[in-house]
Formats: C-alpha cells, structure tokens, sequence
C-alpha cells in the first residue's frame, strides 16, 4: 500500500467515526466547536476568558487537546466546567475517535457546548473532521499577517477566525485591515473576532457567536 493510500483510508475511518460523533450532538442539541491554532495563539486563555460569560445557564464542557501535560485541562476546571485532556503523544491533530472516548469524562448529562481545543498546530488538524459545528482559527498578532496566505487550508475552511492578543497590536506590526482581506479572499462567510484575553475587549462578542450559533443549531434541529 501507498503512503496516499495509508492516508486516505486512515481520512476515511475518521470520516466514518465524525458523522457518527455528528449524529450524536446534532441529537443532543449539543453545538461543537473545534478551536485551531497554533501553539501558544490563546485558545486556553480564550476559553477561560469566555466560560464564566458564557455562564451558568448554559452546561459547557471542553476536551483539551495536547502531546503532554494535563495544564490545560487543569486550567478549564479551574473555571468551574468539566474538562477532559486528550494526550496525543506526539501526533499533531486530534481524530473523531479520540473524541468519542474523552466524551464519556466531561459528559455527565447532555451538554449545550463542547469545545474542543485541538493541538496546537495550524496543518495538521485541518484535515480532520470532529463532528464539530465550527472550526474556529486563532491567530495571534504576535504571529505575523502573512499567516492566512501561507495556510489557506486553514484559514479557508474555518467558519469564525478570532485575531487574539489584540492587547500587544501598539507592540507588534500587525495589519488587522490586511488579515481582514486576506481571509475574505479565502473565505468571504466566515465571521472574524478581535478579542483580548487580557483586556477582555471582544471577548463577549466572541460569546454571542456561540449563543447565536446555538440558538440556530437548536432551531434547525426542532424544525427538522
Ligand atoms: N498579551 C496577551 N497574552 C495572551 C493573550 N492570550 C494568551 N496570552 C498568553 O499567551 C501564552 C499562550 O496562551 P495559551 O492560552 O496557553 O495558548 P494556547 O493556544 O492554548 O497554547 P497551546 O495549548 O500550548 O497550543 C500565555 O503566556 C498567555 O498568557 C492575550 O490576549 N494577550
Ligand atoms: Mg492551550
């Protein structure tokens, strides 16, 4: 067997395993975020900014995935929701039957949103559908405005890329207005966010997107 071949048989294994995953939240109302970026662009920081706005009316849980450490997980708990670490050991990506076993650790009753933190890494985890409703893109300001350009995959599938550390941009060379156009090229639906986890500017904009997002999942679901 090819090396193409290995990859698409292992592609469609996960497919296989994703649509199932999807069935399931599309069944529990349950809306799915799949957070991508790369290391170090703010996902945790921005979960943990966003948890306690999105509050207590809504049953949150995250899985967190990373090649070592339990830290992120740690830290998500450390907000009050159940959080579930996915050690990967190496691999650049979570998969959709990772996800299914982590499941049953943060799902004690049905959960209005997951969010699943993949790991750190701008390629890899592309590829790989979770069930999720929403791939969400972080780049940080710190990382360069070329970025959209020189991962369209990324960039062009994600349907919300949220711009973080906006706090550092009087530090930084950093052409928002340019980002803007370059992930309008790729993708002229997909909502993009300004948010600082430090400032807390945008970060409740970025909660109204996962009401919103929710509100539309469960309405499609009740007239379906
Ligand atoms: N100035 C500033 N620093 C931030 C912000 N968000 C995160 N950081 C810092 O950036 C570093 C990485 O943040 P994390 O939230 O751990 O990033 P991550 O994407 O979850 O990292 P990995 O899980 O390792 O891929 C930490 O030192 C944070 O304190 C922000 O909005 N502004
Ligand atoms: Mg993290």
């Amino acid at each position: 067997m090819t090396t193409a071949e290995v990859r698409q048989r292992i592609l469609a294994a996960n497919e296989a395993a994703a649509a199932s995953l999807r069935e399931r939240f599309r069944r529990d109302g349950t809306l799915v975020l799949n957070l991508i970026s790369s290391p170090g662009s703010g996902k945790t920081s921005l979960l943990e900014a966003a948890v306690p706005r999105l509050g207590a009316a809504l049953r949150i849980a995250a899985l967190e995935g990373d090649v070592a450490t339990e830290n992120d997980a740690r830290r998500l708990r450390a907000r009050g929701i159940p959080a579930a670490q996915i050690l990967t050991g190496g691999a650049c990506h979570l998969d959709a039957r990772q996800i299914e076993k982590a499941l049953g650790q943060v799902e004690e009753d049905r959960l209005d949103v997951l969010f699943i933190e993949n790991v750190g890494n701008l390629i890899c985890p592309t590829s790989f559908d979770l069930g999720e409703d929403l791939k969400v893109a972080l780049l940080s300001v710190t990382e360069g405005d070329d970025k959209p350009e020189k991962y369209p995959g990324i960039f062009s599938r994600a349907g919300a890329t949220v711009l973080t550390k906006s706090d550092l941009l009087p530090h930084v060379r950093f052409d928002v207005h340019a980002v803007l156009d370059r992930i309008r090229v790729l993708n002229p639906e997909a909502r993009v966010l300004l948010t600082s986890a430090v400032s807390g500017d945008g970060v409740e904009a970025f909660c109204d997107l996962v009401r919103q997002r929710l509100a539309s999942k469960r309405a499609a679901v009740a007239t379906a």
